[in-house]
């Protein structure tokens, strides 16, 4: 079994990955990072050279960057059914979500809270009203993403928007709360809630 330990801080995109292996629901260790001087440590910028959280350490090898994190444990937990197979139906459409949320989501709400637009020729994520538009046409009469079930695509995405609403970055109305409300409920995330909460102290 490959050891898993995750370089997590409450509070923080970490929330992502620590959703996801309560998804997962294989054993793991937690090592605490603080973001104010921890991560700044010349031991850390060995796990992250970008020094940030989340990292995952999965036997020895270092993964970052959420999405990247998703990905590897969907796909490692092959049968959690957390992703479409490689050679199913759903994998482009999975994997386009994932993505979207790192690259495009993120960037395109960072644009809004600095109160800046970036010229949407010159942005890899467009615009913020273009991103919405595009998420509200894929959840528009479905459930989650990709075909009829939960996957790590929901979770990235639903994560992200999650910590937007809470930013007040992004407006509590539907389709984005009912399908961010959805995902909450999920016994994984709020055992991920729970951890995080006794993290925090
Ligand atoms: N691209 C990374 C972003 C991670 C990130 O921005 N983490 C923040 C916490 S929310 C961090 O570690 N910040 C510490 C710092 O930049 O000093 C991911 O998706 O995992």
């Amino acid at each position: 079994m490959t050891a898993l330990t995750l370089y997590f801080c409450p509070r923080t995109r970490g929330f992502h990955a620590l959703w996801m292996l309560e998804e997962i629901g294989e054993p793991y260790d937690l090592r605490l990072v603080n973001i104010r001087d921890d991560i700044q440590s010349e031991a850390y910028a060995a796990v992250n050279p970008m020094r940030k959280v989340p990292a995952l350490d999965v036997g020895g090898e270092l993964i970052t960057e959420s999405p990247a994190i998703c990905t590897w444990l969907a796909d490692r937990f092959a049968d959690k059914g957390l992703a479409p197979a490689v050679d199913a139906p759903g994998r482009g459409s999975y994997l386009r979500w994932l993505f979207f949320a790192g690259s495009v989501i993120e960037p395109a709400f960072i644009d809004k809270a600095m109160s800046r637009e970036t010229p949407r020729q010159m942005a890899g994520w467009g615009d913020l009203a273009a991103v919405k538009a595009s998420l509200i046409e894929a959840l528009d009469g479905k459930e989650y993403l990709v075909g009829d079930r939960f996957t790590a695509a929901d979770l990235m995405v639903g994560s992200t928007l999650n910590f937007m609403m809470n930013f007040n970055l992004l407006e509590r109305v539907d389709p984005f709360a009912a399908y961010v409300g959805r995902l909450v409920e999920r016994p994984a995330y709020k055992r991920a809630m729970a951890r995080e909460s006794e993290l925090a102290g």
